[in-house]
């Protein structure tokens, strides 16, 4: 057994645990990240592409914002379409602020790297990881690296191992409770090497179901298209896929197909996010559809509050570290709303509904009618101020 001391045990090197590692590192507070899949596959895991201003400034403050400036794409505005309709959002006409678009794949590098850099350990293929004490001032990781059993003792455990990771589940059920909501239907999301079809992002609602077009760079086009929540990628050839595309968003341009995958979609919050010394941050406390593209970014804004929380708990003073909870959830419900009503807006949640698209085509009538509406999207879409 190798037994290892630290200040904060981080479980997880996505986005959320990463930029954990990083602040505290800049504020003088030793970790120790353990992951449990390997480093190229974090680096190669296609997930989130949009980054709200305010999650661009977290990480350009914590010193990872180098390339991101160099190769994000600013966007000032996006699109919405339906059904006769076909309105332009003045994200930064309304709102002053831009969302930029960066793969998450491609933080996940920049935090990696700098990580690294620090000399501080960040451990890949971490097997068997299980939380211990949380409830005591002296709680424990353990796990297995290597084929060697490790112990860590340390002050507090930070769980950012997302949403299937062991954190949450450490934490006793008679203080979790869990708001859950499914939906009827997952996206079937690729990657192509085709220019995209318009500078800035298209959200879709057709007949046949929800379509968006986003993008990773001038020559990479991310397309989802909404599909049943159990779909067979193996039902859905390219030329499928193209013509649902054509069919659903117009004119798309076309090119190999270089990656494919189903996403579920689900709502999920656990509360309260903290128990002892035990937080939760990100994926591992709640989920949103991707609708609104907020979960990378609701990992940051977490994180943002926790850090510091971290910090001042480590000097004896436990204040930020009582409320973090309470602060972080605040943000997250409003957050949670949001990605909801996209998505009720968007997708077609039944086979024959007349009244529910009669609804959802007077609701997209009235954002694109109304600029108070208008507004209230945008404000929301570039990222909600932080209340701190
Ligand atoms: P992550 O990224 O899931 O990282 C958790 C990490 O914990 C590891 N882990 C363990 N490590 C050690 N021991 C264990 N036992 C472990 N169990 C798990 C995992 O391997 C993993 O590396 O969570 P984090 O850091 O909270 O970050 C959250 C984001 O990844 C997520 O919310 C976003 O990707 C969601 N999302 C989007 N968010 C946005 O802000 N903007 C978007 O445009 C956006 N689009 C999306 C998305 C997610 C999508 N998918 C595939 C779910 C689009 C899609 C299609
Ligand atoms: C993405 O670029 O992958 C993306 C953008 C906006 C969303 C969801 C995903 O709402």
């Amino acid at each position: 057994m190798k037994r290892i001391r630290t200040q904060v045990a981080i479980i997880g090197a996505g986005p959320a645990g990463l930029l954990l590692a990083q602040l505290l590192h800049r504020a003088g507070v030793d970790s120790l990240v353990i992951e449990r899949q390997s480093r190229p596959y974090i680096e190669g895991r296609i997930r989130a592409g949009l980054l709200e201003q305010g999650s661009v400034d977290t990480l350009t403050e914590a010193g990872l914002g180098e390339r991101l400036h160099r190769e994000g794409l600013a966007h000032e505005g996006m699109e919405l379409r339906f059904a006769g309709g076909n309105q332009r959002i003045e994200l930064f006409g309304l709102t002053g602020k831009r969302v930029t678009i960066y793969g998450q794949q491609e933080s996940v590098k920049d935090m990696v790297a700098a990580r690294l850099a620090t000399g501080r350990p960040l451990l890949f293929e971490v097997a068997d990881t299980a939380l211990h004490d949380v409830s005591s001032d002296a709680p424990r990781v353990t796990f297995t690296h290597e084929g060697v059993p490790h112990e860590v003792t340390c002050d507090a455990i930070a769980g950012c191992d997302g949403f299937h990771g062991p954190s949450r589940a450490a934490m006793p059920p008679e203080v979790l409770r869990v708001y859950e909501r499914v939906y009827p239907f997952a996206w079937l999301g690729i990657l192509a090497d085709a220019r995209p079809i318009s500078h800035e992002l298209i959200y879709a609602r057709h007949e046949d179901g929800f379509a968006l077009a986003t993008m990773r760079s001038e020559t990479v086009s991310r397309l989802y298209l909404q599909c049943a929540p159990d779909e067979d990628l193996a039902l859905w050839p390219d030329e499928r896929i193209w013509e649902a595309l054509h069919q659903r968003l117009g004119a798309v341009n076309e090119g190999p197909i270089t990656q494919k995958g189903v996403t579920a979609m689900r709502s999920f919050v656990a509360e309260p996010m903290r128990h002892g010394r035990l937080f939760l941050a990100g994926d591992a406390a709640h989920i949103v559809p991707p609708t609104g593209a907020k979960g990378m970014n609701l990992a940051v804004a977490d994180v943002r509050l926790l850090a510091p929380a971290l910090v001042a708990l480590l000097r004896g003073d436990g204040r930020l570290a009582e409320t973090y909870s309470a602060r972080a959830l605040a943000r997250i419900w409003k957050v949670q709303r949001f990605s909801w009503w996209m998505t009720a807006m968007l997708h077609k949640f039944s086979a024959d509904d007349p009244f529910e698209h009669r609804v959802q085509t007077a609701e997209l009538d009235y954002v694109c009618g109304s600029e108070a509406a208008r507004r209230s999207l945008a404000e929301q879409y570039v990222g909600l101020p932080y209340d701190e």
